[in-house]
């Protein structure tokens, strides 16, 4: 399937190293950092092999879903909780270890989690947020992986509002690694979109005891 291999002339297969020069934020974009062959393979098949769940928020005291599907596979000797609910948690499988492993020869850590999210369409998306609790927010790794639809990842300074945002567009096979004190000084969103698009795959590695 070729739906989301580049076509431009010179586009290549290497990978693309870029880092954002954000105040108390560390982060890196690896464009490439999966080949359009393997990044067809592992979005065709996490779309198939994944248990994906609807799962919902409260707002307002009413039960609504959230704009997306979600799963959570990890480490099957690390606790389920997270964020306060009980989630299932599912282990790892052949391609997640694969792409967990190629990851971490660029981190220096080993994730214990990862949450997957499937994005449908351009009504799919993800609010401002900041990933981990609270308590648990200091000097964290991210490993983000995206396979399908390009979509743009807006990131806004959490307090000041004299710092501009940024947004990076996610591609295909792309590696997006926040580290450091990203996730306490900073908030991070997918926007909907009116435009019509194909479906967009995320892996969100993370390592939570
Ligand atoms: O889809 C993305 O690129 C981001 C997903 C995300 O922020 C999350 O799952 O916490
Ligand atoms: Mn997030």
């Amino acid at each position: 399937m070729d739906l989301f291999s580049q076509t431009d002339l010179f586009s290549t297969d290497e990978i693309r190293k870029t880092t954002f020069d954000l105040p108390g934020a560390d982060v890196t974009l690896f464009e490439n950092f999966f080949s359009s062959e393997e990044s067809n393979r592992f979005y065709n098949s996490l779309l198939q092999n994944t248990i994906w769940e609807q799962d919902q928020m409260t707002i307002y005291g009413k039960q609504v879903n959230l704009p997306r599907l979600t799963a959570w596979y990890g480490d099957s000797k690390t606790d389920s909780s997270y964020s306060d609910k009980k989630r299932k948690m599912l282990p790892w499988n052949a391609d997640l270890l694969f792409i967990k492993e190629r990851i971490e020869k660029e981190v220096d850590i080993q994730f214990t989690r990862c949450l997957l999210n499937y994005y449908r369409d351009g009504k799919d998306s993800v609010d401002w947020h900041q990933d981990y609790e609270e308590s648990r927010r200091k000097n964290t790794v991210i490993g983000s992986v995206t396979f399908g639809a390009t979509r743009p990842f807006q990131l806004k300074h959490a307090t000041r509002k004299d710092l501009k945002r940024i947004s990076i567009p996610l591609a295909h096979g792309s590696l997006l690694v926040m580290q450091g004190a990203t996730q306490d000084n900073w908030k991070h969103k997918i926007p909907k979109t009116t435009k019509k698009i194909l479906p967009r795959i995320n892996l969100t590695f993370r390592w939570i005891k």
